[in-house]
């Protein structure tokens, strides 16, 4: 059984973000015409007249200021909000195999490898574009990977569960490199009609090279990885395939995203930080020995309470750093990331973790060390 590292990371972002002031003057002007069209029954009582979005509440509740969009024209225009999608043929990559791609050749490219290096494409991300054929086989094909390629879903937590049974399949002698991709094109889920979630939601696609140790390549050593799921409906989506066969038939408003905001940061934050502790201590780690925990990017106040509950202490930013200013929520991609953009600075033997957590509930968590060649 050899150990696992990982070898290499890479991004795809689109090429236009918007900012939280565009994002709340769409709303606002969305909400002022509701409000106008339902007068009469606002008046009467009959339905509530919507609040205002406000760019100070959203950088403040969640330290998001702008997040990249495949299209922004579509989600800021007041007659639409949501972003615009063109069918192509079927012949032609797919929307999130296209963004995969470009990750996973950003994560090759660094270490001058390509795609005939790789053994096993891992597809990991909350929503899949369609059922069949796998989004993994498709980028496996446009790369020219060998192997074996499968899509899952484990929400926010989908790149850390996919990092474990990469690991695991690597460590088994099932594969020798796997790319885990995930593609996290969020945006069409996110109701922009909902003063309360409008903001929250990015697109990203991130890609991990994990391989065998025994290579003797320079990377980030998996020490150690443990999940953990508990059900919860305080993060939902309805959408799925019978919906069209559903009668009565549900509101489109159902099958986008909903949560309890607050509820969720009340049962998560606790939840998150006894698993790690649990989990650093029995592999003989201590907070001592974490330069830096890459956290699932949902919300800063909530990284905040879990990263001083992990450390016992305050801490400095660059110890549990944000990425949400930039990427919003970007899903399961969120922790891997903010790996991805703050790990330059490690030394070889400094130690850190990837922690994802989110719908499910779930939790994933990997330790990582800096090794050389
Ligand atoms: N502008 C101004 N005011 C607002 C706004 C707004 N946009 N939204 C709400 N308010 C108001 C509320 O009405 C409320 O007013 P009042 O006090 O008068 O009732 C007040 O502000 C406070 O509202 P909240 O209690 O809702 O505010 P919070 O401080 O709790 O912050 C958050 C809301 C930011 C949502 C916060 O609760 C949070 O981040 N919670 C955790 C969320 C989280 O981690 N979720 C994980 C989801 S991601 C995941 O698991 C993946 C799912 C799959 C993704 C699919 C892609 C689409």
């Amino acid at each position: 059984m050899s150990d696992v590292i990982i070898r290499s990371t890479g991004l795809w972002t689109p090429p236009h973000s918007i900012s939280n002031a565009q994002l709340v003057e769409s709303y606002n002007a969305y909400a002022a015409r509701w409000n106008a069209e339902h007068a009469g029954e606002i008046e009467r009582g009959e339905r509530e007249a919507k609040q205002p979005s406000s760019v100070e509440f959203i950088e403040k509740a969640s330290g998001i200021r702008s997040r990249y969009a495949i299209d922004p024209d579509g989600i800021l225009d007041t007659s639409r909000l949501r972003p615009k999608v063109e069918p192509r043929p079927d012949d032609a990559l797919c929307l999130m195999a296209e963004a995969g791609v470009v990750a996973v050749k950003d994560a090759l490219n660094r270490v001058g490898l390509d795609g005939g290096d790789v053994d096993g494409v891992i597809c990991s991300a909350t929503s899949m574009q369609r059922t069949y054929p796998c989004v993994a086989i498709e980028i496996q094909d446009a790369i020219g990977a060998t192997g074996f390629g499968f899509d899952m879903s484990v929400a926010c937590s989908s790149a850390t569960f996919a990092l474990q049974q990469a690991v695991n399949a690597i460590r088994c002698g099932q594969a020798n490199r796997i790319v885990v991709v995930t593609p996290e094109i969020t945006t069409p889920q996110l109701n922009y009609t909902d003063r309360d979630s409008h903001f929250i939601f990015g697109d990203v696609a991130v890609a991990v090279i994990l391989e065998r140790a025994d290579w003797g390549n320079p990377g980030w050593k998996i020490l150690s990885t443990r999940l953990k799921t508990q059900y919860s409906n305080n993060i939902r989506s309805n959408q799925g395939f019978l919906n069209r066969c559903e009668e009565p038939a549900r509101d489109e408003d159902e099958m986008l995203f909903v949560q309890n905001g607050r509820r969720v940061f009340k049962e998560v934050c606790p939840m998150v930080a006894e698993m790690i502790l649990q989990h650093m201590g029995d592999c003989g780690l201590t907070p001592d020995d974490m330069k830096r925990l890459w956290l699932h990017q949902a919300n800063s106040n909530m990284n905040r309470v879990i990263a001083q509950k992990v450390f016992g202490r305050e801490y400095a930013d660059a110890e549990a750093p944000t990425i949400l200013d930039e990427f919003a929520n970007t899903a399961g991609a969120g922790s891997v990331v903010c790996f991805h953009r703050h790990n330059d600075d490690f030394e070889t033997g400094e130690k850190g973790l990837i922690c994802s957590f989110g719908a499910g509930y779930s939790v994933g968590s990997i330790f990582v060390e800096r090794v050389a060649a």
